[in-house]
């Protein structure tokens, strides 16, 4: 094959930013890295969009009931707002949920809304708030009801905590909590996610002590289920007899959730939306965590053989040897077939707050490089590890925020390795309470870039040709136009599972169809027909 000629990093990191005006080629340009794995420079991250660019980013409500509160099946989640925050929330990001039978509730089909009308924005829409939830509990009696504040909520001061506990206390046996995750609370999604923690673990963590059993009990963290991915990771810690005591939150139920708190260890896929529940969770409970990623062959097999390390049980590490033993040669052999097609080729990610990370190990597997990438709403930690966390510097943004102040549980609180323990396991190689970021599995060269923009996405497309762009619906019918065929890493399109050993049979499947399609060749969009295209302003 013959080699491509890629351009020069800092070429390209000025041609990224140069017809921006100079204030803003300044703010973008310290969004924009030339990585070094060794030394790892700082990237300006979790900082609020320059106002005009098009960005990939979502909103604070979006990360909270969207993202997290989203997959669970037995919470009513009601929105707090007028219709239109509705309409993209409702079922876009293929969350999928597997109910135990006909008695267990799934109310992920529904979609509920107050329906706010200017009437209740002029004088106040905590009374239409109550009856509709009065209205939720009458259909469905549900468990539980969570409440989620869009903008205007915000603005004219409805109080829905307020509203909760008075209707909590009114109906009795309903759990009934709300969220300030108002869309302009912070400066992306990221916001709601932290939001989303402080409240699930507020209002629902820790409330049923029943212990249902298991040898090696777990929380997976940061599983959102997209796709199916989290019936695929199910699967394997089933076969390996490990116990998945709650998911926060893909397949999840609230039930999961209240009796979270007696598992004895938090694992972490998705570091940036829930690390907050697993350092409070540790710190009132006495459960340490540990990063894992599902999301690629190899790193499943480490992740599991981590989690038995962990455990520290012989025949366990020996359960998941033999799992391993018996899923990867399957993964090898598809490996070994599209491999030829698929090396050399050129990816780039820019998605949400860890995907962009995860799914390089993927395209590593196929032989392919990822030259450019980034989070959407990442910090500064899901790029250059958590190490930098005492150095990021707290702005208003992130000020707005609350931190909840967690202390040990007085009764519950039970350390489930001693601080010596952990040591020693960490001196023995397993991150506990560790994230080494993106950065440092990237090479020397590539381009980090945060909160990317649409005319840099667009640019970077020129410059390299990359053969496979993963980003989401906004980017991929302008990308695809261009020729180069988008992957969205946010739904997968309409594939899935990509998580664990099928998953990633699954994406090596699906990647190889897109990289070796020629139909991508003749594509011509419509201003490569007309140069000449013209806009028209009104300019009365
Ligand atoms: Fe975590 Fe996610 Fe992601 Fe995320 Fe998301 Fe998502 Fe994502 Mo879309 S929680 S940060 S806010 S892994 S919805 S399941 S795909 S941007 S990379």
């Amino acid at each position: 094959m013959e080699s491509r000629k890629y351009p020069e990093p800092s070429v390209v990191r000025e041609e990224l930013i140069k017809k921006y005006p100079p204030k803003v080629a300044k703010k973008r340009g310290k969004a924009i890295v030339i990585n070094d794995p060794e030394t790892i420079p700082p990237v300006q991250a979790n900082i609020r969009t320059i106002p005009g660019i098009i960005s990939q980013r979502g909103c604070s409500y979006a990360g909270c009931k969207g993202v997290v509160l989203g997959p669970t099946r037995d919470i009513v989640n009601l929105v707090h707002g007028p219709i239109g925050c509705s309409f993209y929330a409702w079922l876009t990001r293929r969350n999928q949920t597997r109910p135990d039978g006909p008695e267990d509730r799934n109310y992920m089909t529904y979609c509920f809304s107050t329906d706010m009308q200017e009437e209740h924005v002029v004088f106040g829409g905590e009374k239409k708030l109550k009856e509709a939830i009065q209205e939720a509990y009458d259909i469905f009696h549900p468990k539980a009801i969570g409440i989620f504040s869009t903008c205007p909520v915000g603005l004219i001061g409805d109080d829905v905590h307020a509203v909760s506990r008075e209707m909590k206390e009114k109906l009795g046996d309903c759990n009934i909590f709300g969220f300030s995750c108002e869309g302009y609370k912070g400066v992306s999604q990221s916001a709601g996610h932290h939001i989303a923690n402080n409240q699930v673990f507020k209002h629902v963590v820790g409330l049923d002590d029943t212990d249902k059993g298991g040898k090696f009990k777990i929380n997976m963290l940061g599983e959102y289920n997209i796709g199916g991915d989290a019936f695929e990771i199910e699967r394997l810690l089933e076969k390996c007899g490990i116990t998945m005591v709650a998911s926060f939150s893909g397949n999840s139920t609230v039930g999961q959730f209240e009796n979270s708190h007696t598992a004895d260890l938090n694992v972490i896929m998705c570091h940036r939306s829930i690390n907050y529940m697993a350092e409070m969770m540790e710190t009132k409970y006495g459960i340490p965590w540990m990063k894992v990623n599902f999301i690629g062959a190899q790193s499943s097999a480490k992740s599991l053989r981590r989690i038995a390390r962990y455990f520290e049980d012989e025949e366990l590490m020996a359960k998941v040897e033999q799992v391993i033993a018996e899923e990867l040669p399957v993964v090898q052999s598809v490996i070994n077939e599209i491999y030829p097609r698929t090396k050399g080729k050129l990816a780039m990610l820019f998605v949400g707050g860890s995907r962009a990370h995860h799914y390089q190990e993927l395209f590593g597997e196929l032989g392919m490089e990822t030259i450019s990438a980034g989070y959407e709403f990442g910090h500064r930690d899901d790029y250059e590890g958590r190490k930098v966390i005492p150095n990021i510097k707290v702005d208003a943004d992130s000020k707005n925020i609350e931190e909840l102040k967690v202390t040990a549980d007085p009764e519950k609180f039970k350390p489930r390795k001693t601080e010596e323990e952990l040591e020693k396991l960490k001196a023995e190689g397993l991150d506990i309470r560790e994230y080494e970021g993106m950065m440092p599995d990237m090479k020397k060269g590539s381009i980090v870039i945060d909160d990317i923009s649409h005319y840099e996405s667009e640019k970077l497309i020129e410059l390299y040709k990359p053969d496979i762009f993963c980003a989401g619906i906004k980017e991929k019918y302008v990308v695809q136009k261009m020729g180069v065929p988008l992957k969205q890493l946010h739904s997968y399109d309409y594939g899935g599972p990509y998580a664990g050993f099928k998953g990633a049979i699954n994406f090596y499947r699906d990647i190889d169809r897109m990289v070796n399609s020629r139909v991508w060749r003749l594509i011509q969009a419509p201003w490569e027909k007309t140069t000449e295209l013209e806009a028209n302003y009104v300019t009365q």
